[in-house]
């Protein structure tokens, strides 16, 4: 129940609630019902637009008590509410070397920031020297890597384990400077090293604090999609996403990135959809054993793994090309379902205004897979 009163009483109460949005392209429908006390108009467009902005999921009771229901009052209370939201929502990024976190990190900030959403970029990437956004909060200021390298006497990959357990160990330095943004949503750039999300603890535990702290956050894996064009390293990249899920234990979006070059490294024995929902792999094990140089018990290994991701049933990607802003929207649309975020007011709207505005993006193909449209774009 949430009390919003100028008089030191409870005042009347109403009940609200909120329709699931069917489509992008229409407004959420909100439920008012009073429940006791003044049953007038205002109290209920108060309690409507004070239960939007606190964007929470669930049906919330109000008890509203108020010297006046002006537009005023009621702007002062929303920039109230967004101040001291305990809803905190954020996207971790995370994936092999060079798959393009940063440049996601960026872009995506730029694309929710251009929908109305007020957005922190954290940088927790201690080797991070190609930033193209300004970090509001930057591990740089905590701990870098070419410290840790020169005083330990430790190479990149041990250097970075050491910044992420020290990450891990100072959290009260990172829960510090997220405060300072209140009412944003966050995105995590994270280091490129495969072991830190596949058996490493720090991310993990940094994730799992981060949720304690009160945020609600969604892992974003990318992986380059050069790794379709060999069938044994899909095997790989899906097993090792596979392992990233289980083991960061987080609502989890895989995506496929820079679906724009992909062909580059040879043509795709199969249509593109077939990588993106990750459909029957057996296609993929009758591909290796066509394969002259093939050895017997390697064939083995990879029916076994088959069968390990097919039993588990969780990996899929969505394809990216970070340039095409329907392509980033889907992203956005899939990651926002998966970490519960509600959508702030009219941001459904300004979507559909800039993907219609949006330029230089030419469809060849169908729209659903994604990138063998963009694979053929100059
Ligand atoms: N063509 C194309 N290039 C991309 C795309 N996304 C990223 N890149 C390029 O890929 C390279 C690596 O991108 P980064 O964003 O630095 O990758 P990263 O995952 O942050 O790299 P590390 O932090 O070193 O692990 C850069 O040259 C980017 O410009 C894309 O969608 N298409
Ligand atoms: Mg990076």
């Amino acid at each position: 129940m949430i009390i919003v009163t100028q008089f030191k009483k409870i005042g009347a109460l109403v009940l609200v609630n909120r329709d699931e949005v069917k489509s992008s392209s229409s407004d959420p429908v909100f439920h008012t019902r009073s429940l006791l006390g003044n049953d007038s108009d205002d109290i209920h467009v108060f309690a409507r637009h004070l239960y939007e902005h606190l964007r929470i999921n669930k049906p919330a009771v109000f008890g509203i008590s108020l010297k006046d229901y002006s537009v005023k009052t009621l702007t002062l209370l929303k920039e109230v509410l967004l101040e001291h939201s305990l809803c905190i929502f954020g996207q971790i990024v995370i994936g092999p070397p060079g798959s393009g976190k940063t440049t996601y990190c960026h872009e995506m900030s730029q694309f929710l920031q251009q929908i109305g959403r007020k957005v922190a970029v954290v940088n927790i990437d201690p080797a991070n020297d190609g930033m193209m956004y300004t970090p509001a909060i930057d591990i740089a200021n905590l701990i870098t890597l070419e410290e840790v390298m020169v005083n330990y006497h430790l190479g990149p990959n041990g250097g970075l384990v050491y910044c992420m357990e020290f990450l891990e160990k100072n959290m009260d330095w990172l829960f510090e400077k997220i405060n300072h943004f209140k009412g944003h949503y966050f995105i995590f750039d994270c280091p490129g090293q495969v072991e830190l999300y596949t058996h490493h603890n720090s991310v993990k535990n940094i994730t799992e604090k981060l949720v304690g702290f009160g945020m609600h956050l969604c892992a974003i894996n990318l992986i380059d999609s050069h790794y379709c064009s060999d069938p044994g390293k899909f095997i790989s990249t899906l097993l090792m996403s596979l392992t990233t899920m289980l083991n960061i234990a987080l609502p989890h979006v895989n995506v496929l990135s820079k679906t724009d070059l992909t062909e580059r490294y040879g043509k795709l024995l199969f249509h593109p959809s077939f990588y993106t929902e990750v459909l029957d792999l057996d296609y993929l094990l009758d591909a290796l054993n066509e394969d002259p140089f093939a050895h017997k018990r390697g064939l083995k290994l990879n029916k076994a793994l088959v069968e390990l991701i097919e039993g588990y049933n969780l990996v899929s990607f969505i394809p990216l090309c970070i340039k095409n802003k329907e392509l980033i929207s889907r992203v956005h649309a899939a990651v926002d379902t998966a970490n519960g975020y509600i959508f702030g007011s009219g941001e459904e709207r300004n979507v559909n205004a800039l993907l219609s505005s949006a330029v230089g993006v030419h469809f060849a193909g169908g729209r659903d897979t994604g990138f063998e449209e963009m694979s053929t774009d100059p």
